[in-house]
């Protein structure tokens, strides 16, 4: 059985379990922080979570953790089957990762974890979200789901980086990420509405 390892306040663990729980594929918990122990990077190279553990070995970085799961051919398909939508389902992944969850990341530490970040910092990231909620403005379909009609792993993406990028923008930046973006609102109220999401949200105040 695959081992999914990370902790339940880790918004990419929570990504790779959503994945896991959508496609019904069993998998037992294994509660691991992220660190630079030796052992732990031997399992993942740059000492992150989550990582998934195979009979073959172990898998880290969340989108590859997507493509393993679905290339397991267990579930329903959380990409579209058509080529071309499939590589435009996997490009907003990347760019809601590169532009909007990566940016807010750098405000982390004043948002949730007491820590200080520089103006430089906040003006950067500022600028960089800006920037990035206007590319997945024009790119959403929003039609409901995020890269169109049906529930695919973008939506995953989206839902656990937008929760974080907000929560980091209106602690540290005093911004609204959300503000005039009613569809984005709506999605990720649609995404909470699962039984997966439900699931996690339960086990993270346990
Ligand atoms: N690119 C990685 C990012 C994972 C990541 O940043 N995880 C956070 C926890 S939410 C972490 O391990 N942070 C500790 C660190 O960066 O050293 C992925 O796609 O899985």
């Amino acid at each position: 059985m695959i081992k999914l390892h990370g902790f339940t306040i880790s918004n990419y663990f929570n990504m790779a379990k959503m994945a896991l729980l959508e496609k019904d594929i069993a998998f037992e918990f294994v509660n691991v922080q992220p660190n630079q122990e030796e052992d732990h990077l031997a399992r993942s190279p740059m000492g992150k979570v989550p990582f998934i553990e195979t009979s073959e070995g172990f898998i880290s970085e969340t989108n590859v953790i997507f493509d393993y799961l679905e290339d397991l051919g267990k579930g329903p398909s959380l990409y579209p089957a058509d080529p071309f939508e499939r590589a435009k389902t996997r490009e907003l992944i990347k760019e809601i990762e590169l532009y909007i969850e990566l940016p807010a990341r750098t405000c982390l530490a004043e948002a949730f974890f007491g820590g200080s970040v520089s103006d430089e910092t906040k003006e950067k990231a500022k600028v960089a979200l800006k920037l990035g909620i206007a590319c997945l403005k024009r790119r959403g379909k929003f039609a409901p789901y995020v890269a169109g009609d049906s529930f695919t792993y973008a939506d995953i993406m989206f839902a656990y980086s937008l929760n974080l990028a907000r929560g980091c923008a209106k602690r540290v930046l005093d911004m609204d990420l959300l503000e005039d973006f009613a569809s984005a609102e709506s999605l990720l109220a649609l995404i909470a509405s699962r039984d997966s999401a439900k699931l996690i949200a339960a086990d993270q105040k346990r």
